[in-house]
């Protein structure tokens, strides 16, 4: 029998280079990667996340597959953004609002009207604003691949409709988790509690708290809207989403797949946003047709000008932030 010895070697070379440089063999079975998502199927961002995974799997040839576990399965928003970071989760779609404990420069875009628009919030998100976000995000093991659309928050609750700040006195309001959210709602005379997603549906029917506040697809797909009926729109809270991968997934792909997962991800944030456009109208004929009060606020001044302080604590807090904040709120 013949050996082929400077085969041998070149493999056993090979092996070597790639064992010198890090590299790990590609393997035909590269476990799937598991995504979380908070929303029930059929939600914008869940069908750009399956427009995500399928893409994904159908580019690489399907060296890389991927399922979402959608409606929240997998747990609280929090608790997944953290492990997505340490790796124990491959990707998912996060509100920039939570991640802001983590990653404090996603608290610039959870500052109360920071966004004048949301035409505007994609053209910063896709520019500058952006970018520096993902590089924030990135340093805690977070790679933005797209950048989705969430509306803009309002308040709702059961007791009364709000047109002032004063509307707002003493009402108990459900915030996602972030002291930023607290703060918010206290300025505005209300008592803040924050908690997960989940649980503000009991809460708001056994009167644990008297109210929330979110884009109108997610209070009409909670249902929240059956147990609270006056919708106010202050649009306090324009805060964009991301879909992200975990940096030890995504460091784990090929260039060319890591170039495929990016190109896959910003096309999946195109789709999101023309979803998102079709369900807010929708999520608002749902909630007039099922007996929602609903008032625009025509002056939204005496909202913003009691936001001041919680500028004022954020930027002494955060003095490293000034510049991303002014950019942001100084753009046309
Ligand atoms: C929705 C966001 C979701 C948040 C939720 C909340 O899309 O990520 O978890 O609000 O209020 O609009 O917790």
């Amino acid at each position: 029998m013949t050996v082929n010895r400077s085969a041998l070697r070149t493999t056993a070379g090979a092996a070597l280079l790639a064992a010198a440089f890090g590299l790990a063999p590609a393997s035909a079975h590269a476990a799937e990667l598991r995504g979380w998502n908070i929303h029930p199927e059929g939600y914008p961002v869940s069908e750009a996340m399956d427009f995500f995974t399928s893409e994904l799997e159908a580019r690489t040839d399907g060296r890389v597959t991927a399922k979402t576990f959608h409606g929240g399965v997998l747990g609280s928003q929090p608790d997944a953004i953290e492990q997505v970071r340490i790796g124990a989760l491959d990707f998912a779609e996060f509100n920039l609002g939570p991640m802001g404990p983590t990653v404090p420069a996603a608290n610039v875009v959870s500052l109360p009207f920071i966004f004048k628009s949301i035409p505007q919030m994609y053209e910063l998100m896709d520019g500058e604003a952006g970018q520096a976000l993902g590089a924030a995000m990135e340093e805690k093991g977070l790679v933005a691949l797209g950048w989705y659309d969430s509306g803009a928050r309002s308040f709702y609750n059961s007791v009364r409709p709000i047109t002032q700040p004063a509307d707002v006195e003493g009402l108990k309001v459900r915030v996602m988790s972030n002291d930023l959210f607290v703060d918010m709602v206290e300025s505005l005379g209300g008592n803040a509690t924050p908690m997960a997603f989940a649980e503000v549906l009991q809460s708001l029917k056994t009167g644990v708290i008297d109210g929330a506040e979110n884009n109108p697809p997610s209070y009409e797909s909670t249902s929240h809207f059956e147990a609270a009926k006056y919708y106010s729109l202050t649009e306090h809270l324009i805060i964009p989403e991301a879909l992200v991968m975990s940096k030890k997934a995504f460091d784990a792909l090929s260039p060319e797949d890591q170039e495929i997962a990016r190109e896959v991800g910003r096309e999946s944030a195109e789709m999101q946003r023309g979803l998102w456009q079709e369900r807010e109208a929708a999520s608002m004929k749902v909630l007039e047709d099922g007996g929602v009060q609903i008032n625009t606020i025509d002056d939204k001044a005496p909202f913003q000008d009691a936001m001041a302080g919680v500028y004022d604590g954020f930027l002494a807090a955060n003095p490293d932030l000034t510049e991303l904040v002014d950019m942001i709120r100084n753009a046309d």
